[in-house]
């Protein structure tokens, strides 16, 4: 393989990797544009091992929608609707929320993932309900609630700083962040497929200022429609740059762009040698990061698979109750159970961890 990467004029950048030096711009910008796809993968998962050897980590979560009214704009979104009343629109109440977390009694499930439309018309208390709501009805529960453009939108829209807002969301339960939001920060591209919502200086704030109260977050990069790979690669180094700063990012997730149902749809799907690629290179130069999560509902069970031999560690979690890629074409199960991770770790070649959202390990499953 050290050949083939030779042949391909990256013996500086294996070079580097080795003696884990950090990658600049120009090199990850090489990584994308490459022929040698292969050794790209090769050197990501090298990379991968080192760090966490065969260990595949997943958690158990429920993905939760309380509204998808959402004032927003973006181009690529098939599961918003502008206003209450629309077809399709739905706005549930705190109790119907309660209700689909206390039907799954049963389940040891380890955290609720919530992501909302930002709906001109809630009152601020709607949230903090939600939230009170939620610990009571499973009080363990880990809450990973509300995107950072989400909270700019709080702040915004009710008058509070972005601190007042996250400070106020934690005393009601909220433990930590969603990656969601982030799309591409360049503000070219931003400015076309997401005018009308926080721009991607406010989005690092927000994470900042979460990391600064002790919160951890996530970040991820929605790819493959308009954006340039040395955009992408810009992204990612403020991803980089963020975490040299705070240390309070604890995965990467790259977010494959889906076309169905929204206005962006005359765009093909990026292709599956780009998810792959792109995970590898979010493995190189994230050097900072522990965790590159291949999100299966994004990618496929099949690719997330593969891309386990590509950089990516961890697979996200059961999910249960998924909206936002479905209606935009996603074809993968809505939900998988702990038992079906598993085996789709397992078949993949991987070793399975259960691990909680802060990557405690909560069960070793046996082989
Ligand atoms: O912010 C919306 C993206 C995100 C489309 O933090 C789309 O652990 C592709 O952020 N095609 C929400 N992507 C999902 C998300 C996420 C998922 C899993 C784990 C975590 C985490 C976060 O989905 C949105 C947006 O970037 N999105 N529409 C679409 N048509």
């Amino acid at each position: 393989m050290r050949e083939r990467l030779q042949r391909a004029g990256l013996t500086d950048i294996v070079d580097k990797v080795e003696a884990r030096e950090r990658l600049t711009f120009d090199e990850g910008v090489r990584l994308f544009e490459t022929p040698e796809f292969i050794g790209v993968g090769w050197l990501a998962n090298r990379e991968r091992e080192r760090r966490h050897g065969a260990k595949t980590y997943f958690n158990h979560n429920l993905r939760l929608e309380a509204t998808n009214v959402c004032e927003a704009s973006c181009l690529f979104c098939s599961f918003a609707r502008l206003k209450e009343g629309m077809a399709g629109a739905h706005t549930a109440s705190v109790e119907q929320i309660l209700d689909r977390l206390r039907a799954r009694a049963g389940e040891p499930l380890t955290e609720v993932h919530m992501v909302n439309g930002l709906h001109p018309e809630l009152p601020f208390s709607y949230y903090l309900d939600l939230l009170r709501g939620l610990k009571s009805v499973r009080p363990g529960i880990h809450l990973k609630c509300f995107t950072a453009v989400e909270i700019a939108f709080f702040a915004d829209h009710y008058g509070k700083t972005d601190r007042q807002v996250l400070e106020e969301l934690r005393a009601a339960g909220l433990d930590s962040l969603p990656g969601g939001g982030a799309e591409i920060f360049a503000p070219r591209v931003r400015k076309k497929i997401s005018y009308d919502k926080c721009d991607g200086d406010r989005y690092i704030s927000v994470h900042r200022t979460a990391h600064a109260l002790g919160m951890r977050t996530n970040m991820t990069m929605l790819y493959g429609h308009i954006e340039t790979l040395a955009e992408r690669v810009d992204h990612l180094l403020q991803v980089r740059a963020l975490q040299d700063e705070t240390g309070g990012l604890q995965a990467f997730i790259p977010l494959a762009f889906h076309p169905d149902n929204n206005q962006m749809r005359k765009l093909p799907a990026p292709a599956a040698t780009d998810t792959l690629r792109t995970h590898a290179v979010a493995r190189l130069l994230l050097d900072n990061v522990d965790h590159i999560k291949a999100y299966w509902i994004s990618t496929s069970v099949e690719l997330a698979q593969t891309a386990l031999w590509f950089g990516a560690d961890d697979l996200d979690g059961t999910v249960q109750e998924e909206t936002i890629y479905h209606m935009a074409g996603s074809t993968t199960p809505t939900a998988l159970s702990t038992d079906q991770i598993e085996r789709v770790i397992r078949d993949a070649g991987r070793e399975p961890i259960e691990r909680d959202t802060l990557y405690n390990v909560v069960r070793v499953p046996a082989a």
